[in-house]
């Protein structure tokens, strides 16, 4: 049975990164980090089937501690200070966690067992004032964020592992991928989250900020799968992972509110709170390489995405009026 550590099981992509390898036999071990509440709503019912260990990615001998009591065959870096609006307040806290936490891990990695596979989540927002449309693994990269610069940093270093120790090493470029699972303040949730507020009538109005930026939105279950594939390769490489298809939050919104039969311009109020110092206007993937070299094709479109938001909303919001 082959092992995989996932650090940062409790977030989004963690959840459905443990529910993919426990279909595929895996022994799988999640780091999670000590908080004086239980953070563990979404693998709740994982939770028979998965170890949990302290750690954190800002300590190194809590990292070196979970591969040598495991040695995982495969290592999946998810966690990171994920919110880029957080970036600008917290922009240390940013780059201990989403850029050098990835050197802790490798170094842990390096030390411990090199024949580990190691799996960087990189981000679109890397590629920031994006130099072409779409953008490909080659597309030079201009973040507009402390979090896109942190995560310039764990890309780079990860590829520098690979180059520097032949660690197989590889970063995936993932696109916008969004969920049910997704927090409260990115805009697709938040947005699932209003209309079905609204609808319910608890609220009247929806505050967000730029409707003109544009993003390139797939489901987050659909791409776990390409960060395990990427794992299973004969050589490491990075690949950019997205549909290629682009919708601006406005668009959004108007596919949001109107599968509940209301029209967005009655309910979103524009806030200058919600807009960013320095915004990533334009995002795009060029996913072919992925698709060539490992198969990978999404199966849920931006509509059936939104769509499914939002029934999922409505449930839990409808629940909570009981
Ligand atoms: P998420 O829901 O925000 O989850 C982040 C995870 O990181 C949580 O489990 C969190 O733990 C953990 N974490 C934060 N700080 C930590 C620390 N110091 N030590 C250990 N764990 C820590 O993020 P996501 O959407 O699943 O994204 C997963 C990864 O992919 C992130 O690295 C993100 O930057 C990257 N990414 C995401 C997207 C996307 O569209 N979702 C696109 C490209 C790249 P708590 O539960 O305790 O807070
Ligand atoms: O949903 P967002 O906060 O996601 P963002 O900034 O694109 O980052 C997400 O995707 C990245 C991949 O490209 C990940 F690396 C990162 O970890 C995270 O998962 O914002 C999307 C867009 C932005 O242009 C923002 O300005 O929506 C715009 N927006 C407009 N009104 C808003 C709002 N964003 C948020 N969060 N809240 C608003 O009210």
């Amino acid at each position: 049975m082959p092992t995989a550590m996932i650090t940062g099981i409790t977030g989004q992509d963690g959840s459905y990164l443990a529910e993919f390898l426990l279909e595929r036999g895996y022994e799988v071990i999640g780091m999670v980090r000590r908080s004086s509440t239980v953070t563990f709503e979404r693998i709740q019912h994982l939770q028979d089937n998965v170890t949990l260990i302290q750690g954190d990615l800002h300590d190194q001998s809590s990292l070196v501690d979970v591969i040598e009591r495991f040695r995982p065959d495969e290592v999946y870096n998810l966690a990171a200070q994920s919110f880029v609006p957080t970036s600008w307040n917290q922009p240390v806290l940013t780059g201990e966690v989403t850029a050098l936490g990835v050197t802790r891990l490798l170094e842990a990695v390096r030390l411990v067992n090199p024949d580990t596979r190691f799996y960087q989540a990189s981000s679109s927002e890397m590629f920031g004032k994006a130099k072409e449309v779409p953008q490909s693994e080659l597309t030079p990269f201009h973040p507009r964020s402390p979090y896109g610069v942190a995560k310039v940093y764990g890309h780079w270093i990860a590829v520098n592992y690979r180059e520097s120790y032949n660690l197989y090493a590889v970063s995936g470029i993932l696109f916008n991928h969004e969920s049910p699972r997704r927090g409260l303040e990115f805009v697709t949730r938040k947005i699932s989250n209003g209309v079905a507020r609204i609808k319910l009538g608890l609220a009247n109005e929806l505050r967000l900020g730029n409707l003109e930026a544009q993003r390139d939105w797939g489901f987050a279950g659909d791409y776990v799968e390409a960060m395990w594939m990427m794992l299973q390769q004969d050589q490491p490489q990075d690949y950019v992972v997205g549909i290629g298809k682009t919708h601006s939050v406005r668009q959004l919104c108007d596919c949001a509110f109107s599968y509940v039969g209301l029209d967005y311009q009655d309910y979103v109020v524009q806030d200058p709170l919600f807009y960013r110092p320095a915004e990533v206007d334009l995002l795009i993937a060029d996913p072919a390489k992925a698709q060539a070299e490992l198969g990978w094709k999404p199966k849920i479109s931006f509509e059936e995405l939104v769509h499914m938001m939002v029934e999922s909303d409505l449930k839990r919001v409808s629940k909570e009026l009981i």
